[in-house]
């Protein structure tokens, strides 16, 4: 297990001025930022980024919607980071997550639904190596 995660504002979120409401919350709850930058990912990059959900129902919808505005990608740190975020982030439904996620607080549908966290270490390390070189990444003495 690493302490450190990755994750996406999504375009929804950005584009309603939520990104520094969301980036309170992930800081409150006590997670380090080491790495943040605003980025308009290409049709590309989303396809690359989501190649797990390629050919299912909803893949053409995620790509447009992730492709429709800038999204701030981070590398973020705190014991069980992935474990922690995800419970921070809530149910992929906004329907179904609890109370105080973000998720519920700012996604408006399944697919619209503001943030996105790594499922797994292995997945983490490859998600933020599409967006950060190493010289990119803080190292603990400078993280925010
Ligand atoms: P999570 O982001 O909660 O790990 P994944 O990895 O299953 O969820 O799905 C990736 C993204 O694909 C979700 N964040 C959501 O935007 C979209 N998505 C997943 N399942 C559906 C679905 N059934 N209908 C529409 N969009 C979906």
């Amino acid at each position: 297990m690493t302490n450190r995660t990755f994750t996406i504002i999504k375009p929804n979120a950005v584009a309603a001025g939520n990104t520094g409401k969301i980036l309170d919350m992930i800081l409150n709850a006590g997670f380090k930022i080491r790495a943040l930058k605003m980025v308009f990912m290409s049709r590309n990059e989303a396809t690359r980024f989501y190649a797990i959900h390629q050919g299912k129902p909803f893949f053409a919808d995620l790509v447009e919607f992730m492709t429709s505005g800038p999204v701030i990608v981070g590398i973020l740190e705190k014991e069980n980071a992935v474990a922690a975020l995800r419970e921070l982030v809530g149910n992929t439904d906004p329907a179904k997550a609890a109370e105080g996620t973000i998720r519920r607080m700012f996604a408006d549908s399944l697919t619209r639904n503001a943030i996105h966290a790594s499922d797994s270490d292995e997945n983490a390390q490859q998600e933020w190596s599409q967006f950060f070189k190493p010289k990119e990444i803080m190292v603990a003495d400078y993280c925010l």
